[in-house]
């Protein structure tokens, strides 16, 4: 009997730490959503003109992310842009590579600076249309954000009353 007991005792303790050891090793995978979106909006112009995207990005891991692409099924074309201004005053825009979320830290894409160049809408686009965009980061990670498209005109008051991030 103590022989019986002994084996089937030391089976149930290797489950137990079989169970915790599967607990630790899923841990990582559970905490891998890490990179997050708020305030994603798109600042729509008339006559097909080219719109900017704009989003917060938000990384809670403890490894920057370094956005490097972006894609929806509403535009043909898309570009990581960042407008500068030129010694003179002037504003241009120049193409990104990539664009880093710094680890456990945020990036503002906003009107000056990041945006996402959306080109070559597929289909007419209006203010109040909602738009899904996948945002691409260099390790592979992706991310489904849905951007509200809003008018020229009526983006600048919402802007002025953002909650500043
Ligand atoms: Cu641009």
């Amino acid at each position: 009997m103590q022989n019986l007991l002994t084996p089937k005792s030391g089976a149930a303790s290797r489950r137990r730490l079989l169970a915790f050891a599967l607990a630790f090793a899923c841990a990582p995978a559970l905490a891998a959503p890490t990179l997050s979106a708020t305030d994603a909006w798109i600042r729509w112009l008339p006559a097909g003109l080219p719109a900017g995207g704009y989003v917060v990005l938000h990384n809670d891991g403890a490894k920057a992310a370094e956005l490097v692409g972006a894609s929806s099924p509403d535009y043909a074309q898309t570009m990581l842009h960042q407008t500068l201004a030129g010694n003179g005053g002037e504003m241009r825009m120049v193409h990104v590579d990539k664009v880093v979320v710094p680890a456990h830290g945020s990036v503002a894409f906003k009107p000056g600076g990041y945006h996402i160049m959306l080109m070559h809408a597929r289909h007419a686009i209006q203010p109040g249309d909602h738009v899904p965009m996948t945002l691409r980061f260099a390790d592979g990670r992706e991310l489904k954000v849905e951007f509200e498209v809003r008018s020229a005109s009526g983006a600048m008051p919402g802007m002025s009353g953002m909650p500043q991030k």
